[in-house]
C-alpha cells in the first residue's frame, strides 16, 4: 500500500492530485512540518530526511522530492499513463520539465519574492523574468507541457505555476490564465481540493 506523508496546503497536494489521476489506492499520513511562520516542527514519523512534505512510502521503499515521487509513480503505475516511459516519445521533455520545477522555476520565483539578488552564472536557476518568458512562450503554442496530452508535468509544474499565479508570484497573462483553467478543470483536481 502507498502511504503519502502529507500536510494540507503544501506541495504534497500535487501528489494527491497525481494519485487521484492514477486512480490507485493510497493512505494519507498527516505529519507536522516546520512552517514559514515559525510554527510546527519536524515530525519523527515522517521518513523524509529533512522532515519535509511530501514523502512517499511504497512496498518498503521511501521516495522524497516531489519530482522524484512523480517519476516513481508514473513509471510504476500505468492504470492511466501519466507520463512517457524510457524509450517513448517526449520522455526527455518529461524529465526536463519535472526537474525544472524544483531546480529552476521555484528558486527563481521564490528568490524574487524574498528580494534575493540573482547572480547570473553562479545560481543554478535563471532570472525570474526569463523563467516567466520561457513558460509563456512554451505554453503559447501547445495545450499542455508535452503537447496535446495532459501528463504529470501539468500537475507538478503546471499546478505549481497555477499556485504561484494565484499568490501573485507570477504575472497573470492570457496564455497562463487559459492554461491554468485547462489543467484545473479535472475531476482529480477537484477531489484534491476537497470538492
Ligand atoms: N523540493 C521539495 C520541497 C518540499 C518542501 O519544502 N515542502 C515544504 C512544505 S510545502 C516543507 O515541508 N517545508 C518544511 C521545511 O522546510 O522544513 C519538493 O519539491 O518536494
Amino acid at each position: 500500500m502507498i502511504t503519502l506523508h502529507h500536510s494540507p496546503n503544501t506541495r504534497a497536494a500535487s501528489i494527491v492530485w497525481l494519485l487521484e489521476e492514477l486512480g490507485i489506492p493510497y493512505e494519507i499520513h498527516d505529519v507536522d512540518w516546520r512552517r514559514p511562520d515559525g510554527t510546527g516542527a519536524r515530525d519523527p514519523a515522517n521518513p523524509h530526511p529533512h522532515g519535509k512534505v511530501p514523502a512517499l512510502s511504497d512496498d518498503g521503499e521511501t521516495v522524497f522530492e516531489s519530482s522524484a515521487i512523480a517519476i516513481y509513480l508514473t513509471d510504476r503505475y500505468r492504470t492511466v499513463p501519466m507520463g512517457p516511459l524510457p524509450g517513448q516519445a517526449t520522455r526527455g521533455a518529461y524529465l526536463s520539465w519535472l526537474a525544472y520545477r524544483p531546480g529552476v522555476m521555484e528558486p527563481a520565483l521564490i528568490s524574487r519574492r524574498f528580494e534575493i539578488k540573482h547572480v547570473p552564472g553562479a545560481m543554478g536557476w535563471a532570472p525570474a523574468d526569463e523563467v516567466e518568458a520561457v513558460l509563456n512562450a512554451h505554453l503559447a503554442t501547445r495545450d499542455y507541457f508535452l503537447g496535446d496530452t495532459f501528463s504529470a508535468v501539468d500537475i507538478m509544474l503546471g499546478g505549481g505555476l497555477n499556485f504561484m499565479m494565484m499568490s501573485k508570484m507570477v504575472a497573470e497573462t492570457p496564455v497562463l490564465k487559459a492554461y491554468a483553467a485547462r489543467i484545473t478543470d479535472r475531476a482529480a483536481f477537484r477531489k484534491m481540493m476537497g470538492g
